[in-house]
């Protein structure tokens, strides 16, 4: 039974449970609901890079920290269609554009529209994250068929005021209104590792899990430290802490996906393997996110085949290994990471 009426209280006790008995009620409400070795791929694309005007604490692209990330203006309409093709081809069945807005501006709205259009042509699911939204920008992004909206509430209730001050939580769940009476799936989830609690980590499920319906996709992200930013030099997460979080959204929200998103870098196969038995079934493929590194795309890919997972990598993907580089790394040219040469074309692993 789907329930949206939890307490903060019966979150934390399942979340405080013994590691394995969590892990096994985790796995066996998964396999009720999934089949268990299957695994997502979605990509991502930065289609507006930086400058952003709020000041969330974690990230690269707020305009409020001295970071690294240079400013990028909006890609143009090409661009993003060879990174869809690129990303179709390399097997992601879902397509992910993140702008680093507060919100659209209406003029961008044709331009948005046409985008989904053109991803939606190629048979993947759009996603977008733009940032707040009005209900008529909600309903012309849902006409033009957009399947996915992330947006996430990030922390706790609580904490949220500790990470962002230019908006509150309230409107990020105003947002999440919006794009339910749209007919917009929502993905919304946060990140763990910001120097939140136990229970803010509980509060925060909480607030998930009672919305009804469950969001359809929970993407749970490890904090990504990013010198300049606030939270830089804050102390790492337990992986094991990270882990009874993906096991407790698994529980409390059994239909939902659990996506393994950022900060995987930083834990090991292990973990991560740990993190899929726990109940997450989708990854993020490609050496970047949206202006981070990733995984290494043969370390993914040895993963899943060591794991004997089902992905829907395709057998005949042809993608050059320069291009497969490119959507898989260096979105931005001019930025390409240190391992981008360790990226390969996927589907000769999985041939091996
Ligand atoms: N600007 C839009 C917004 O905030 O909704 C969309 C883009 S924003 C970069 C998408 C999500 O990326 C954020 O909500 C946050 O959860 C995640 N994110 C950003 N920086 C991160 C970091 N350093 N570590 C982990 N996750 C991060
Ligand atoms: C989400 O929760 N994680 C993804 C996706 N939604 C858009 C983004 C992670 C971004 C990590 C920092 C970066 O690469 O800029
Ligand atoms: Fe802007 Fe989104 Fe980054 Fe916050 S998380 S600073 S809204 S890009």
């Amino acid at each position: 039974m789907l329930r949206h009426d939890w307490t903060t209280d019966e979150i934390l006790e399942i979340m405080q449970m013994p590691f394995m008995d969590l892990i096994y009620k985790a796995q066996t409400i998964h396999r009720a609901n999934f089949n268990a070795n299957e695994l997502h791929l979605s990509s991502l694309l930065s289609i507006k890079t930086g400058s952003c005007p709020e000041d969330c604490k974690y990230c690269p692209q707020s305009a409020h920290y001295q970071t690294n990330q240079p400013s990028e203006k909006l890609l143009d309409k090409n661009t993003i269609l060879e990174k869809a093709k690129l990303a179709k081809d390399a097997g992601a069945t879902t397509f992910c554009m993140g702008a680093a807005w507060r919100n659209p501006k209406d003029s961008d709205m044709p331009f948005l529209v046409d985008v989904i259009k053109m991803v939606k042509a190629l048979g993947l699911n759009a996603c977008m994250t733009l940032g707040m939204l009005t209900e008529s920008q909600a309903k012309m992004l849902k006409e033009a068929g957009l399947d996915y909206y992330n947006h996430n509430i990030d922390t706790s209730e609580e904490f949220y005021d500790h990470i962002i001050s230019t908006r509150t939580f309230n409107d990020r769940l105003e947002t999440l209104k919006v794009l339910r009476k749209c007919g917009i799936k929502i993905c919304t989830g946060g990140i763990m590792g910001m120097g939140e609690t136990v229970r803010d980590r509980a509060s925060f499920l909480k607030t998930l899990a009672n919305l009804d319906p469950h969001p359809e996709s929970v993407p749970i992200n490890l904090l990504v430290k990013i010198p300049g930013t606030p939270l830089a030099e804050v102390n790492d997460l337990d992986i094991l802490e990270f882990i009874r979080v993906i096991a407790t959204a698994r529980i409390i929200m059994p239909k939902s996906y659990i996506r393994l998103s950022a900060g995987r870098t930083k834990i090991s196969r292990e973990a991560q393997t740990l993190a899929i038995m726990a109940g997450s079934n989708s990854i993020f493929l490609g050496c970047k996110l949206l202006t981070t590194q990733n995984v290494d795309n043969n370390d993914d890919l040895k993963l899943i085949k060591d794991l004997g997972l089902i992905t829907t990598i395709k057998d005949n993907a042809k993608t050059p290994m320069q291009e497969q580089n490119e959507i898989l790394g260096k979105i931005h040219d001019n930025k390409a990471s240190s391992n981008d040469h360790k990226c390969i074309k996927l589907n000769d692993l999985l041939k091996e």
